[in-house]
């Protein structure tokens, strides 16, 4: 399956205007909820997953840099995400506006726990928290932040080869995602693809979003190498599958999506991502802008209303 040409010779737009407007956007995030947040916060109960991670999975995890993990989230919370989905979908943040090309068959939105009660309680109370934790070894287990993909049917919008953390904010090693798929996802629908032990290079490559945002874009880290015409030169892994399953990676892990060539799949997702206690705020310039009023400064440990620590101590 065809996906846009990566790495050096890309003809990225260079939007100026949609770039600044993409920092501004985000900084006007609805943070204004901070005292009821801090009420969940203290209320907060996750629940189990389905069943705990298996040693051989931690162990896969932390060798690869990725693991599929088979039926861990019961169907009532996949049904959950579900509706936030949904509810994001019809009243998407002005975040969620500038991110998506709907025109194209792709929606995305970031921070939408903020805004949106649903995803608020599927980060204080569904399994996540706890799935996280059996990854991150560390005391704290803390909310970073949620986002949507969506891919409808024949939307041509790949997601570039990357790695996650060149586009954040933060340092610090406890960092990982659980992408959480609602429909059942086959590489025709746009399953993920991942490149095996690429956590552990040494290299940092430039933050290339679905839409190309110049905002992103550190001209002095490395432009990604093209993967796509040398396939058999990497270890290239993905997984079918099913509501219920989830995929658990590393922040240093290569990975990228084609568009969904699917006739009638749509593809949701959710990015639910956690860090844990040696993880500290650390702006740079070209990175993901954060909502308003976080109270970090830098070198802060990661924390607060806007990313609160849903597990303490155990
Ligand atoms: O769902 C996708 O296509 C991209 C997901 C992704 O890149 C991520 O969660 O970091």
């Amino acid at each position: 399956m065809a996906r846009s040409p990566q790495g050096t010779g890309v003809s990225m737009p260079s939007e100026a205007a949609n770039a600044s407007n993409f920092e501004s956007r985000l900084v006007e995030v609805n943070t204004t909820r901070s005292p009821e947040v801090m009420f969940v916060m203290a209320t907060a109960q996750p629940e189990a997953p389905s069943r705990i991670l298996s040693g051989s999975e931690v162990e896969a995890l932390r060798e690869d840099g990725v693991i599929c993990a088979p039926k861990v989230l019961p169907k009532a919370w996949v049904d959950r995400i579900a509706i936030g989905i949904e509810a994001t979908q019809s009243a998407p943040s002005a975040l969620g506006e500038i991110l998506s090309m709907r025109n194209r068959g792709f929606s995305a939105d970031l921070f939408m726990w903020l805004q949106n009660d649903e995803f608020k309680h599927i980060v204080f109370n569904s399994p996540l928290a706890r799935l996280a934790q059996q990854v991150l070894d560390s005391p704290t287990v803390t909310h970073w932040y949620d986002q949507l993909f969506l891919k409808e049917p024949g939307s041509d919008v790949p997601t570039p080869w990357h790695h996650d953390l060149t586009f954040w904010p933060i340092s610090g090693d406890q960092i990982v995602s659980i992408w959480i798929p609602i429909d059942s996802v086959t590489s025709e629908s746009s399953g993920l693809e991942f490149i095996r032990g690429s956590h552990t290079w040494p290299n940092r490559f430039k933050a290339i979003t679905p839409d190309y945002n110049s905002f992103m874009v550190n001209p002095e880290l490395e432009d990604m190498p093209d993967i796509d015409s040398n396939r058999d030169k990497y270890q290239l892994l993905s997984w079918d599958l099913e509501p219920g399953d989830v995929l658990i990676f590393h922040p240093l892990t290569v990975h990228g999506s084609p568009g969904n060539s699917s006739k009638n799949k749509t593809r949701r997702a959710l990015a639910s991502r956690w860090v844990g206690a040696d993880v500290v705020y650390d702006p740079k310039p070209h990175t993901m802008p954060m909502p308003a009023n976080h109270g970090l400064d830098p070198g802060d440990q990661l924390g607060g209303p806007i990313f609160p620590t849903v597990l303490q101590g155990g």
